[in-house]
């Protein structure tokens, strides 16, 4: 999925917000729903302990508080009530509950300490929402904080030591996730300001952190971007003029779901003929038809992690000669920015090489401009557990990043639109394509299109 620019991508929304206030093919062999599901649940205590322990190194003293996310109103939102924890929260905690607070103290001098505060169990709102976790013995197991206590205590214990002013006079700083206010935490901000202490944003901090993958990240994105390669592949072999954007969309989620996939990272893009040109077409209602191109950018998101893969490939299963030279194009510039990636490159630089490619290798095939002129969106983004994921880009690349390349050429005059995403892992002495198990030059996508062993073919 393009995002408008690549060096000023992801800047937090929220920081306006501080300065204002300071100033493999389905088979029966395998079953869906096998390989995935059970392993995507729990992060091990130990993993979480050594992020809060990472955060802790980045801090000045100080008090952070990290909210949950909250039940969406069925009322308000009947068609997208699905709970999905906040990225931050679930990061730190690698719970999934509720209307809940993670604190986090950094005193001056000695170790810091986390503080969790959840729901008590409540056996009537479970019957409608199912069993939670409530403070206990399974928390304190499961995230590895020792200090568990009922949401209730969160007043008593931070905020009214917040607005006496204890707290702040004992640990100088407060930090919040700007942009994720309550009620409870603008009044917090108001205190810390009336009292001149200094108000933190703690979401770059862990932006810095959450650009570099541990084991247990890196397991779930190639997770969700195998998924996400597989619906690919479904989708190209489904493909047939005649066939509703509507339907591709459901193949590829089909295998989203059957593989375990809780949800897709993105709405998903499938764009043909004009609508291949539209950087983000959502609405997939075109029938698509003989000669057309189809752009196909979807993104399974498998326990928080998204995948983020297109392809563009013929809707009658070859491409024309004139669809071709745009496509291979664009995919030598994404071959050249791919090629180098590794440890202290910048992603700047990168899109500097995929478009000096495009500029060197146009030979008026858009007409008197370079076909860079018509790419028209940055080069690619980090991934995660957004699929724009957190982290700026102006620190070279090191181990453990994941982002996309994914140079795009539109001409609309034309209705053609190819882009090419591939979704590529920094690696000690290089890099890993994780989205290889979707085929990529003509050759393959054109001899698997020709595939009839297909899911979900008409
Ligand atoms: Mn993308």
């Amino acid at each position: 999925m393009p995002s408008p620019t690549t060096s000023r991508a992801c800047l937090p929304t929220v920081l306006a917000h501080v300065s204002l206030l300071l100033a493999g093919p389905l088979s029966a062999a395998d079953p869906p729903g096998v390989t995935a599901g059970p392993d995507s649940a729990l992060i091990p205590a130990k993993v979480l302990e050594g992020r809060r322990a990472a955060l802790f190194d980045l801090l000045e003293p100080g008090i952070v508080l990290i909210r949950s996310a909250d039940p969406r109103d069925f009322f308000e939102h009947p068609q997208d009530t699905d709970f999905r924890q906040d990225n931050n929260f679930y990061y730190l905690t690698g719970l999934e509950e509720p209307n809940s607070w993670l604190v986090l103290f950094k005193p001056q001098a000695g170790p810091g300490k986390a503080v969790l505060y959840l729901p008590e169990r409540n056996p009537m709102s479970e019957s409608w929402t199912g069993p939670r976790l409530g403070p206990g013995e399974e928390a304190i197991r499961r995230t590895g904080i020792t200090e568990v206590r009922p949401v209730t205590a969160f007043e008593e214990e931070v905020v009214a030591r917040l607005r006496s002013g204890w707290a702040l006079r004992e640990y100088g700083r407060l930090y919040l996730r700007m942009g994720q206010e309550t009620a409870q935490t603008e009044e917090l901000v108001e205190l810390a300001l009336e009292s001149m202490r200094t108000i933190s944003d703690v979401g770059p901090l862990l932006a810095e952190l959450r650009v570099v993958k541990d084991s247990v990240e890196l397991a779930r994105l190639r997770r969700a971007i195998e998924i996400t390669a597989e619906a690919q592949r479904e989708a190209m072999k489904a493909v047939r003029p005649g066939m509703h954007e509507y339907e591709l969309e459901a193949v590829i989620e089909y295998v989203f779901h059957a593989r375990g996939a809780e949800r897709v990272g993105y709405p998903s893009i499938v764009g043909s003929g004009p609508n291949s040109v539209i950087l983000h077409h959502d609405k997939n209602r075109r029938r698509m038809e003989e000669g057309d191109l189809v752009v196909v950018d979807v993104g399974a998101e498998y326990g928080y992690y998204t995948a983020d893969v297109t392809r563009t490939f013929p809707v009658s299963g070859k491409f024309t000669n004139r669809q071709r030279a745009i496509y291979e194009l664009v995919l030598g510039a994404q071959q050249t920015a791919i090629d180098s990636i590794r440890p202290g490159v910048k992603v700047a630089q990168l899109e500097q090489l995929a478009r000096r490619y495009m500029r060197e290798h146009s030979d008026g095939l858009c007409g008197d401009v370079s076909c860079d002129r018509y790419f028209r969106h940055g080069l690619g983004h980090w991934i995660g557990m957004d699929v724009h994921d957190v982290g700026g880009y102006a620190r070279p690349l090191e181990p453990g990043m994941v982002l996309t390349i994914e140079p795009g050429v539109y001409l609309a005059e034309e209705s053609l639109g190819v882009r090419i995403e591939d979704d590529v892992l920094v690696t000690e002495d290089g890099h890993e394509v994780l989205s290889a198990g979707a085929p990529k030059t003509v050759e393959e996508i054109e001899a698997l299109m020709k595939d009839e062993a297909c899911l979900l073919c008409r």
